[in-house]
């Protein structure tokens, strides 16, 4: 595979400014016939460049120019291109190709999923539709034109408004669609199946009625209801918050249960992974309920970060993926617990971005290379993308900000730009200057900041120095330092806030309780005056900047800012800190006999604590996950990272096990069930509570979990109590669960994919064996991503005491899998491989039984370029 370089890019040579589209879809195939009105671009220098256009998988029926067939002649057909060298500055090309959507394993393009057809574009999957300029600053308007067989295609949809439809011979029928905004081909849409839809409205806020759809298949139809719900609170929130209207006449949703991803923000016509919008009480947990309503946002927001606006070349990917983020991400804080959405984030953010950014495959937020471009749909792209965003909105203020993003959308609407004219509307609504702020988009790696502070108790003075580096990663070394927004805050003996008086303010009447600290040189020191003790510092409150921060924190001042902090998150924070500390110090003496009581006597206080906000409370009670645990560590060793966690949680259930009886009556379900944060933290508590329990074999926490099981009318209890059992040692309990849940549950896909999560995470149910059994269960389905990742996936990425047996088995088995996947469908196996890629963290006796793993992906004969991309640069 070719490596494409940002350095590289040229302007295209051909402009396309209408594509005339249509489709006539057959069970054995599908006939597409493109017409497209091409003009030279003037801006590029290449004046008598041949019209080049990118094809793949294609059969190539027809080619006309400006109405005249061309001869074979006249045109070259190559692996992944159709160039034709003589052409006018302005014409009308017309191609027909032929595809089959039938057998499309690989979900890019056209293909076929539950019997429906449907689309994925994004990003370079256009051209396995017909040959087109496929780059997204090719920007056209398309009319669609869609015929099928009425009976079995009754609903056939494609971008914008539908302009005409009618009945043809042999009981087939068409139906055409109008997208007024020129879109790049990446937000081409198509549905065409045999579907239900609901339907609902939304007034704009500036009066314009838009009708609303979610098609699913007629299964389905009663579990729409919560992501129209989410849709209409997008809808208005982007009005309110970001003076955004939406711009057609109908907004769609469509269902499929084969996706690779997500799912997609096709102009008009979003097309979703099943999992990411269907929801009922009975089938869908209260994470997949919070889960859905951000993705529903999320593509909403699209519709401007996105697609109104787009990106020039897919180095700036982040341009709308950050961005969107970010948005959806402040959408759920506001609808939402925002303290528990920023520690979800963070904590997604410091398990694997941060650990994205230190492996093989770390790349800056804007890449200056790529091979395959699918393997750029990373973490950091998208998490660490927002995190940047996020701190130009610290800088700037919420009001500069929303001057910027104005100036932004005005200037740049209909356009396809770079995420450098993204900081350049931010300074130039602002007055600030970005220049040193625009390293976050271009050197990889996770800052580290270590901080040492001395207290001058004669000057009253409190002096708090910060050191940045950030560290080498693949390809770049020598890096500079960056502007990084450091909130901070003081606290006194008494847990009280106290003014932060910096020496150029110093004497200020109203000295602030936070402050926003600028850094941008390698080493600062800030002198705070008047104080007549030392403090305690509070540091990168909010999680202002993504970034390491190395502090000789005491246990004794963790648990004090663990209960005193004003800021919600960094008292989880200063709790996590403590239990890392407390595990860490089991890994390397496993024979300790006392595990540390203030942590025991912290969660007491907390399983107690009605008057703080239970969200909280229930994030506060999670243990750092072994995820986290590993990405701390240098050279892990697995085993033992999971021995201790696992001996101070049941230290802490045996120590604290009445009070989580307790806890647990007190969180007893009451009243009908709802989805308002104070629920669902009630749901929370009451789970891990019982998870707790059962983590020590409790009788009385087997009874509860029973009893949950048979009483449940909503899936998160059903869930909380099938997930204790089966990682409790109670294996018979476990085993006719499982079998009750998989019998009442078998004929809903995404509740089966939650059956299989739940086995393949344990480290109880999910030994080898009987993943192998997972994968032989008629339930399971190697056509289906959804069902590969809750096996293979979760196996890989969260029981990883079992995928890092140290008898290398996990590793062979997940490269067997990757191996076995990458014929059918690469991006899949490109994605499940990352696990293996870390083998340079691990300590020595798993590292190279990873790295054999790996190479032995590599030999594989007919390896896909997304595959060689990923697997070449982690072995390099
Ligand atoms: N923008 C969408 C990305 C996406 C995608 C990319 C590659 C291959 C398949 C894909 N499906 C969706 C999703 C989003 O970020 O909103
Ligand atoms: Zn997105």
């Amino acid at each position: 595979p070719k490596t494409i370089y940002l350095s590289e890019y040229k302007v295209p040579a051909h402009l396309v400014d209408t594509v005339d589209l249509r489709f006539e879809l057959f069970e054995d195939g599908a006939r597409v016939h493109s017409t497209l009105s091409v003009r030279r671009n003037p801006e590029s220098a290449e004046v008598s460049a041949p019209l080049t256009l990118d094809g793949d998988s294609l059969k190539l029926e027809h080619v006309a120019l400006n109405g005249e067939e061309l001869a074979a002649s006249d045109y070259e057909e190559t692996e992944d291109q159709l160039v034709i060298a003589k052409v006018p500055a302005q014409f009308e090309l017309t191609v027909v190709t032929w595809i089959e959507p039938q057998n499309n394993t690989r979900l890019e393009g056209l293909y076929k999923s539950s019997g429906m057809f449907c689309t994925q574009c994004e990003a370079e999957s256009f051209r396995c539709i017909t040959y087109f300029p496929d780059r997204p600053d090719v920007m056209a308007r398309y009319r669609t034109r869609i015929e099928a067989d009425k009976s079995s295609c009754p609903v056939l949809l494609s971008n914008g408004n539908d302009v005409e439809k009618g009945d043809l011979e042999n009981g087939r029928h068409f139906v055409t669609w109008e997208d007024p905004f020129p879109k790049p081909s990446y937000l081409f849409a198509l549905v065409a199946g045999d579907l239900v839809e609901k339907k609902d409205t939304f007034t704009t806020c500036s009066g314009r009625g838009i009708d609303l759809r979610i098609f699913v298949e007629p299964r389905n139809a009663a579990k729409c209801e919560h992501a129209m719900d989410s849709l209409k609170r997008s809808m208005r929130w982007d009005e309110e918050t970001y003076g955004r209207e939406y711009d057609l006449d109908i907004f769609m949703i469509v269902a499929v249960d084969d996706f690779n991803m997500g799912a997609m923000e096709n102009k008009g016509l979003n097309i979703f992974n099943s999992s990411c919008v269907l929801a009922s009480q009975e089938t869908a947990t209260d994470l997949a309920f919070q889960q859905i309503e951000a993705i529903v946002a999320h593509e909403y927001f699209h519709n401007w970060s996105g697609n109104r606006v787009t990106c020039r070349d897919w180095f700036q990917l982040s341009l709308k993926e950050g961005f969107t983020v970010f948005r959806d991400a402040t959408f759920s804080a506001d609808v939402g617990s925002p303290t528990v959405k920023r520690i979800e984030d963070v904590t997604l953010l410091r398990t694997a971005q941060f650990a994205e950014d230190a492996g093989p495959m770390a790349h800056p937020v804007r890449p200056a290379s790529y091979m395959e471009i699918t393997n750029f749909y990373t973490l950091t792209i998208y998490e660490k993308g927002a995190e940047v965003v996020r701190m130009i909105h610290t800088l700037l203020g919420p009001d500069l900000f929303r001057k910027g993003s104005d100036l932004y959308f005005e200037r740049h609407d209909g356009q396809a730009v770079t995420t450098d004219d993204f900081v350049k509307a931010m300074e130039d609504a602002s007055g600030r200057n970005l220049t040193q702020f625009r390293l976050w988009y271009e050197q990889a790696g996770t800052p580290m900041l270590t901080v040492s502070d001395d207290y001058d108790a004669k000057q009253g003075i409190y002096r708090l120095t910060i050191q940045q580096s950030v560290p080498d990663t693949p390809g770049q070394t020598g890096k500079q330092p960056q502007h990084i927004p450091f909130a901070l805050g003081l606290l006194g003996a008494s847990g009280e806030a106290l003014p932060l008086r910096l020496e150029s303010a110093q004497g200020a009447a109203n000295a602030p309780e936070e402050s926003v600290l600028e850094l941008t040189e390698a080493s600062h020191t800030f002198e705070f005056h008047g104080l007549a003790q030392k403090p305690v510092p509070s540091l990168l409150r909010h999680f202002s900047a993504p970034v390491r921060v190395v502090y000789p924190w005491s246990r004794e001042q963790l648990v004090f800012l663990m209960s005193h902090d004003p800021d919600g998150f960094n008292r989880w924070d200063a709790g996590q800190r403590l239990a890392v500390d407390v595990i860490q110090s089991l890994v390397s003496s496993p024979d300790v006999s006392e595990i540390e009581p203030r942590l025991v006597e912290a969660c007491r206080a907390l399983l107690g604590d009605s008057a703080l906000d239970q969200a909280l409370v229930a994030k506060m009670l999670q243990l750092p996950s072994e995820a986290y645990l590993i990405e701390l560590a240098d050279s892990p060793d697995v085993a033992a990272i999971h021995r201790a966690r696992e001996q101070v949680l049941s230290h802490l259930a045996t120590s604290l096990r009445d009070e989580l009886v307790a806890c647990y009556h007190r969180n007893a379900g009451v009243g009908t069930y709802e989805i308002t944060p104070e629920s669902i933290a009630r749901r929370s508590l009451r789970n891990t509570a019982l998870a707790w329990l059962l983590m020590i074999n409790d009788d009385a926490g087997r009874e509860l979990a029973l009893q949950q099981l048979s009483d449940a009318d909503n899936m998160t209890d059903r869930m909380g109590a099938l997930r204790a059992l089966v990682n409790s040692d109670y294996a018979d309990e476990r085993s006719t669960a499982l079998a009750d849940f998989y019998e009442r549950f078998q004929d809903d896909p995404q509740v089966v994919e939650q059956w299989f999560s739940v086995q393949s995470s344990s480290d109880r149910a999910g030994q080898l064996p009987q993943i192998q059994a997972l994968l032989q269960h008629p339930a399971f389905d190697w056509k289906n991503p959804n069902k590969i990742r809750s096996v293979v996936g979760v196996f890989a990425g969260q029981n990883l005491s079992a995928f890092h047996n140290p008898d290398g088995s996990g590793y062979s088995f997940l490269a067997d899998q990757v191996c076995r996947l990458d014929d059918s469908n690469p991006q899949i196996a490109a994605r499940l491989v990352t696990p293996l890629t870390r083998w340079q963290k691990f300590a020595p006796a798993y590292s190279s039984l990873m790295r054999s793993a790996l190479e032995r992906i590599r030999d594989k004969p007919g390896l896909s370029a997304d595959l060689y991309e990923v697997v070449h640069k982690s072995l390099e």
